[in-house]
């Protein structure tokens, strides 16, 4: 079972850190524990290419298997991870296994010398014969495209980077050893960039290969499956592997909010991947700057009354995994993270109002996601059920006595709907329980949109005893 993330407690939720620097992230980790997340994503940590415009895509064309990035030295990275498990955060990370860096002789970011033509990557090392050859890959280019075959979509070349020959038992121990040296760190898992061009069989072979995790048991694999455009490849090939990624899931609620088509809502989970591999996210990084399927809608911190929406309906559902995502600001679509004039990294200077300074967005501290992540740790395995939909107000339950609901609206408005509630008094958990509300007459309770039209009715524990239990069956 590669789908275990080891969280604490009633936890679940991956966080994001995009291009944060480890001393950030292990700053950051008492708040992630007490906000209720389960696990932190990191950027990429091995040595990268550098350009010279300094892009966050540079990151995805390794050089070695130094863990010495933008982000900061091994040393900070272990103080991290170290720390993060110690406030009981889990600590997960991003990593390229299916290609290195391209182009001509140059530097990684920590020194180590390349030559991407010659595919030649001393510090690893790899040369020419780890790597695929034109002799691998049917296409005329030697690149991937939409009609690949399925071999060629593993064989070729994904934006002209040198493909890695993940059968052979020498590619393979460089790639264990890798996991492991991070799992010796204390990490409990992996975000595989691109798993989808790297065969299944492969992947199975490295992660049996892995050591098991500090925790106990084995580590985590989310495995990054782009599904938004049909071709020759199918997410289930994955499911043996870990979690997948359900980029359809992006597109479909971004599209509902973006058009106030609230009444496809309740339908959304049936058409996913199946619930125990399926790993579910508004945008990530790539999305979030219009990167994948062209014509989708995927929202972003941009539209933050939409987000908010998206990010408390996804994670007040509970369907599969959940991983919020938190940004910098970018207007530039390729811009790397906010920097200083010595090209460092600006550090993320957290304010009390859910903000944060320096350029950093923070979606995973703004008040109302954080309310809904109380919310998921708090109804944890409680089923969803009885979904109603309008065109543009949409509730459920989870458990018994616990609901969910959601308007359009960015003005007041109220709304009246049957519940399976029991009568009694409740209050909104988005309001910290200042607001409350009394479900009568079997059921009925009428509702009054609070600012980002969210409500989460929960037992008002101040007003009965009786209704004290929030259940989890
Ligand atoms: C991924 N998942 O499968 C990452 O989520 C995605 O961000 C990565 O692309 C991609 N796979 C390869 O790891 C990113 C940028 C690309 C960038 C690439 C390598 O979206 O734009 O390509 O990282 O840095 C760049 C240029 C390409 C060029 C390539 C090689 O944009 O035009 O062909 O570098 O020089
Ligand atoms: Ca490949």
């Amino acid at each position: 079972d590669f789908t275990d993330l080891h969280c604490v407690g009633n936890t679940s939720i991956v966080v994001h850190l995009f291009e944060w620097k480890w001393t950030d992230i292990e700053k950051e980790c008492e708040f992630l524990a007490q906000a209720g997340y389960c696990a932190v994503q990191t950027s990429v940590v091995t040595e990268n290419k550098y350009e010279v415009t300094r892009p966050w895509w540079e990151r995805y064309q390794p050089v070695s298997y130094k863990i010495s990035t933008r982000s900061g030295t091994e040393d900070q990275f272990a103080s991290m991870v170290r720390t993060c498990n110690n406030f009981g955060v889990r600590i997960i990370h991003d990593v390229v296994l299916n290609h290195m860096a391209r182009g001509d002789v140059g530097l990684g970011v920590a020194g180590s010398f390349f030559n991407g033509t010659g595919l030649y990557y001393p510090a690893v090392p790899y040369n020419v014969s780890h790597f695929h050859t034109h002799n691998d890959c049917s296409e005329p280019s030697n690149q991937i495209s939409n009609t690949s075959t399925s071999d060629d979509l593993r064989h070729c070349q994904l934006l002209n980077l040198p493909d890695l020959d993940q059968s052979q038992d020498y590619v393979r121990s460089k790639i264990v050893g890798l996991l492991d040296r991070l799992v010796d760190h204390g990490s409990v898992g992996f975000r595989v960039d691109a798993a989808k061009h790297i065969h299944p069989a492969d992947l199975k072979y490295i992660y049996d290969s892995v050591k098991d995790v500090l925790p106990g048991g084995r580590p985590a694999f989310i495995n990054e499956v782009v599904n938004t455009i049909p071709d020759a490849i199918s997410s289930d090939e994955y499911y043996d592997l870990g979690l997948v990624t359900e980029f359809r899931y992006s597109e479909m609620i971004g599209e509902a909010l973006t058009k106030v088509d609230y009444s496809k809502l309740c339908g959304v989970f049936q058409t996913l991947l199946r619930e125990q591999s399926a790993l579910l996210f508004i945008d990530n990084h790539d999305t979030q700057r219009g990167r994948e399927r062209p014509g989708s809608i995927v929202l972003n911190y941009k539209t933050p009354s939409l987000y908010k929406r998206a990010q408390a309906f996804t994670l007040a559902s509970g369907y599969g995994t959940q991983r919020v995502m938190s940004s910098y600001f970018f207007q530039d679509t390729e811009a790397g993270p906010p920097a200083d004039s010595n090209e460092h990294i600006l550090d993320v200077l957290p304010h009390a109002d859910g903000t944060c300074g320096n350029g950093w967005v923070c979606e995973h501290r703004w008040e109302a996601i954080r309310n809904i992540v109380k919310f998921s740790n708090l109804v944890k395995g409680s089923p969803l059920t009885n979904c109603q939909a309008t065109a543009n107000t949409v509730s459920f339950m989870r458990g018994d006595n616990t609901l969910f609901w959601m308007t359009s609206d960015d003005v007041t408005s109220t709304e009246t709907i049957l519940t399976n509630l029991t009568d009694g008094a409740y209050c909104d958990l988005m309001t910290d329980c200042q607001k409350k509300y009394v479900v009568h007459d079997s059921g009925n309770v009428t509702l009054t949109a609070a600012e980002d039209g969210i409500v989460v009715l929960v037992p008002d524990l101040s007003a009965s005893i009786e209704s004290s239990s929030v259940s989890t069956t």
